[in-house]
């Protein structure tokens, strides 16, 4: 029968509690794992066993470019310069005095890709903003209640979604004058994508301001016209921060009434951030150049050290992050290189021995396996023994536990996949997800970044290993649906079991396009349940945020103009833009009329 794309589908596997404390390297589990048969002897492989090639092409960076980006900007040069500036912007937000005013800065920090420097700043205004119900503009004014609505549920405050319903007319739809208010529309518009399941009020909101933005955008002022281009491609909710402040800066010169302070203090934070993004990435492509990993299996496998940089920039992109950017670029490319392994070059048997060797994690296991894995296996075990190693040091706190079971969880997770192909089995959507949330890596990317953010990851109660969990398999999922988006036309055609698309096709009897649909809808409803976290979980924001900075970077890096297609196997210009503006191209802080729009359509 076909599943529904409603509340219940989801609810009914998420969160599981029959893969609540197993399934995704929270805890950590003993060896003896029946599910998974394994021989101990080294396998007979053969180098005539036919095998299957991912055909990547090689990385388009070149390492000794990657090498060479050494940004002119100093840090400590303008270090007195910030701290000025800093200063100036507080004044400005304690004497802002009009709430609308308040939120509309607080907004544009946000927007810039500075409000990490503001937090208690940020938090005590919005403190404010929350208590404050007697401004009429506050209820009347659909910009106004669209801005304080978004920005009090992205701090993690209960806000309802009952404020829109004053905007309604008898009949019970949005008040069809709404459509010439077009700056309120837009707010509204992304005030939409912080809904929460079953708040209807909020999916009708997007529905009637996407097709009157989508009607009225030709005939505005072209600044307002790209704004709502902009928010129609991708909403700011689901937008990478600092790609997103590169692109603001360009509009915010031009806005009336910005402030040249606020500009200054964004590029030059833009600057110090490229500093810190420009020693991370020198180091892991050193890093990964000495492994030799990527030349070894350059015949089947994608070498994407840049790329996976680039996903570890976007969920966690503040200088104070980088030793955590470096430990999550290393666990992306592993796992790209891995998975291919796993889907693409190894058999059935060595694949089980590899995963073995993993679960079992020491280096008498590395001897059961074929030749082509042991570097692979020492590799791993070495990276994530040394970033444990570290922590250990300057942390006392040994993680190891969590950072292995999180492979070992992954390993089972394709080894299950590599069955169902070898096989030719094609699983219930379910089916597919609980396996497939996992060996899409978030949670294993998460693991690694609450491990490296500080997070204790000894659990405490059980509702903190709930939470935890809960937010694991969100990860997971905000990132399967646009990878499945975006690459299952290729891995079907390359040899690979079907993906959510193609098994929702198979159980509903759907067309692909219907199952896009469906599969689209999904992701939005598991946006719709990390908006929840961020107000309703006990732990951190930051955590959350890492969590839904995955889903983000997930969906920009698959989605394509209207479509969808795979921008980190196989990256194309839009990717290179990316890349050199965010790793290459510093700000002119004193350039007199700024920078020209440098991407069209607004699709970075
Ligand atoms: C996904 O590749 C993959 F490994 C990527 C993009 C590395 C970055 C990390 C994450 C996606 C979390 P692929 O589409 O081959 O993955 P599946 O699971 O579909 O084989
Ligand atoms: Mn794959
Ligand atoms: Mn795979
Ligand atoms: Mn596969
Ligand atoms: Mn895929």
């Amino acid at each position: 029968m076909a599943l529904q794309m409603t509340v219940p589908f989801l609810s009914s596997f998420l969160p599981n509690p029959r893969h609540r404390l197993t399934a995704h390297g929270f805890i950590p589990q003993k060896r003896a794992s029946k599910d998974i048969s394994c021989s101990t002897t080294t396998a007979t492989y053969s180098t005539t066993v036919p095998r299957r090639s991912g055909n990547y092409k090689p990385s388009i960076w070149d390492y000794d470019f990657v090498q060479s980006l050494v940004s002119d900007y100093k840090v400590e040069t303008h270090a007195t310069r910030v701290e000025k500036l800093k200063e100036d912007v507080k004044h400005l937000l304690k004497e802002t005095n009009s709430s609308l005013a308040q939120m509309e800065l607080i907004d544009n920090l946000h927007r810039l890709g500075v409000r990490w420097l503001f937090e208690t700043e940020i938090k005590q205004a919005l403190y404010t903003i929350l208590l404050d119900n007697t401004n009429i503009e506050m209820k009347e004014d659909l910009h106004a209640v669209s801005t304080r609505f978004r920005l009090l549920r992205q701090h993690g405050h209960k806000v309802s979604a009952d404020v829109f319903n004053d905007f309604k007319d008898e009949k019970g739809g949005f008040k069809t004058s709404l459509s010439l208010d077009i700056k309120g529309m837009l707010s509204l518009y992304e005030a939409s994508h912080l809904a929460f399941q079953g708040e209807t009020i909020l999916d009708e909101a997007r529905a009637f301001t996407s097709t009157h933005l989508m009607d009225i955008r030709k005939n505005i002022d072209p600044v307002l016209h790209k704004k709502v281009e902009h928010a129609l491609d991708i909403p700011l909710h689901w937008r990478i921060e600092k790609l997103e402040a590169r692109w603001y800066m360009d509009i915010y010169m031009r806005e009336e009434g910005m402030n040249p302070s606020l500009l200054e203090l964004a590029k030059l934070h833009f600057n110090n951030v490229q500093t810190t993004f420009q020693r991370s990435l020198r180091s892991v492509s050193r890093w990964w150049k000495d492994l030799g990993l990527g030349e070894q299996y350059s015949s089947f496998a994608r070498d994407r050290l840049v790329e996976s940089f680039f996903w570890a920039a976007a969920v966690t992109s503040e200088p104070q992050f980088g030793r955590c950017q470096e430990a999550v670029t290393k666990v992306i490319q592993f796992i790209s290189t891995i998975d291919d392994i796993y889907d693409v070059y190894g058999t059935v048997d060595e694949l089980e021995l590899f995963t073995d060797a993993v679960d079992r994690w020491d280096l008498k296991a590395m001897e059961q396996l074929p030749e082509y894995m042991k570097t692979c296996f020492l590799a791993l075990y070495n990276s994530i023994n040394e970033i444990g190693y570290e922590i250990l040091k300057e942390e006392g706190r040994n993680v190891i536990p969590y950072l292995r079971n999180a492979w070992t969880e992954m390993c089972k997770a394709y080894l299950v996949e590599a069955k169902w192909y070898s096989s030719g089995y094609t699983p219930t959507l379910e089916e597919f997800l609980q396996t497939s949330l996992i060996s899409v890596g978030s949670p294993a990317i998460l693991m690694y970044a609450f491990a490296l953010l500080g997070q204790n990851l000894a659990p405490e109660s059980s509702d903190f290993v709930e939470e935890v969990s809960d937010i694991l398999q969100l990860a997971g999922l905000m990132v399967r649906f646009p990878d499945d988006l975006g690459t299952s036309t290729d891995e079907l055609k390359r040899g690979d079991n079907p993906k959510s698309i193609q098994c929702y096709m198979h159980e509903a009897g759907v067309t692909e396009d219907v199952a896009r649909d469906h599969i689209m809808g999904l992701f939005r409803e598991t946006w719709k349940k990390i908006n929840k976290s961020l107000v309703e979980s006990s732990l951190p924001q930051a955590f959350i945020n890492c969590a839904m900075n995955l889903g983000r970077v997930a969906y920009c890096t698959y989605k394509h103009g209207d479509g969808f297609s795979d921008g980190y196997g196989d990256p194309g210009s839009q990717e290179e833009r990316r890349f050199m503006c965010l790793f290459a191209e510093p700000l002119q802080v004193d350039e007199a009329k700024g920078i020209s729009f440098y991407v069209d359509g607004g699709s970075a």
